[in-house]
């Protein structure tokens, strides 16, 4: 729609992306249920984005994509929320895909980090947590999950970029995250975490060089959404583990999702750009080409 196409042309304030949000769920109340998936440490509401058809609530399987844990990268949210447009304003097509399999989406984990790029430092990357007697501000969302964490890549410096918190989960963003899968445990068949920036799919470990189990399976599905991405103007994303690919990092998403949850599909996104701060006039390329990926992904979720 008209609506639609303008909220891409540039990116939106926390406020906005809720607007948004909810003006969607309002125009597909049948398929929409927009949920708390919990509070920020600045009590911002994470919103979730639910999409199922008929009522699909003894919904069998979920594919869960969330994106924006990390507040300079903001390419991630209307990414996120250009496949739920998609997806809605071409429902039927998703049907044989929705009889089975609920789609729910977190654009925005880090609201409080995503403010404070938008109002004192564009390029922050942890959440906003205060510390009593510290100065440094902040955790690094995606170094703190269960596996392994605290080990390599991570650090228990508060002033560092990658500080782990104090303790697995400390953090509640990280807790509204493991709170709804945790809670659909067997159902979720399909984990994406989205990051900007490099065009990569890394899928499990980070914490170690050691091959998952189910490497071949893993990567696969990536080529294959790989390959649909690819369509749209020939972009090229690179596949592997994040050990292998870029670096050693414990206390990922993926790897805690994969690892201690058994979630058989999970990977970190790694969208396209040559920095975090992304033109404006790429935000509808980089939705359209990606949204024919996550479908990809989306699409294998039946094999489980
Ligand atoms: N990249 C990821 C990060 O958290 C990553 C890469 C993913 C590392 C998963 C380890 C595990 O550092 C960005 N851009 O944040
Ligand atoms: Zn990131």
């Amino acid at each position: 729609t008209r609506q639609t196409s303008g909220f891409f042309k540039r990116f939106h304030r926390y406020s906005g992306i809720l607007d948004y949000i909810y003006a969607i769920a309002a125009s597909y109340p049948k398929y929409v249920k927009i949920e708390s998936l919990g509070y920020s440490n600045e009590g911002r509401v994470i919103p979730g984005i639910s999409i199922s058809i008929n009522g699909n609530h003894r919904e069998r399987k979920i594919a869960y994509i969330q994106g924006g844990a990390h507040g300079r990268e903001w390419i991630c949210t209307p990414t996120i929320l250009y496949t739920v447009s998609e997806i809605l304003a071409n429902i039927h097509a998703f049907r044989s895909i929705l009889q089975n399999t609920r789609l729910y989406f977190v654009p925005l984990v880090n609201p409080d980090g995503y403010e404070y790029t938008h109002t004192v430092d564009r390029f922050w990357r942890k959440n906003r947590h205060r510390f009593p007697g510290r100065q440094c501000v902040g955790v690094d969302i995606n170094r703190n999950f269960g596996l392994y964490w605290g080990s390599r890549g991570s650090s228990n410096n508060h002033c560092s970029e990658i500080f782990n918190g104090l303790t697995p989960f400390s953090e509640p963003e990280t807790q509204a995250v493991r709170t709804f899968l945790e809670k659909n445990r067997s159902r979720v068949k399909l984990v994406l975490d989205v990051h900007s920036f490099g065009k990569f799919f890394f899928y499990p470990y980070g914490y170690t060089k050691a091959s998952p189990p189910t490497k071949h399976l893993l990567h696969t599905v990536a080529q294959r959404a790989s390959n649909a991405i690819s369509n749209y103007r020939g972009t090229r994303y690179t596949i592997g583990s994040s050990s292998n690919l870029l670096y050693e990092a414990s206390g990922g998403l993926d790897d805690w999702a994969y690892g201690s949850l058994g979630i058989p599909l999970s990977y970190t996104v790694e969208l396209p750009g040559n920095g975090f701060s992304v033109p404006s006039h790429e935000i509808l390329h980089i939705g359209r080409e990606t949204y024919a990926g996550f479908i990809e992904f989306i699409r294998h979720v039946t094999l489980f």
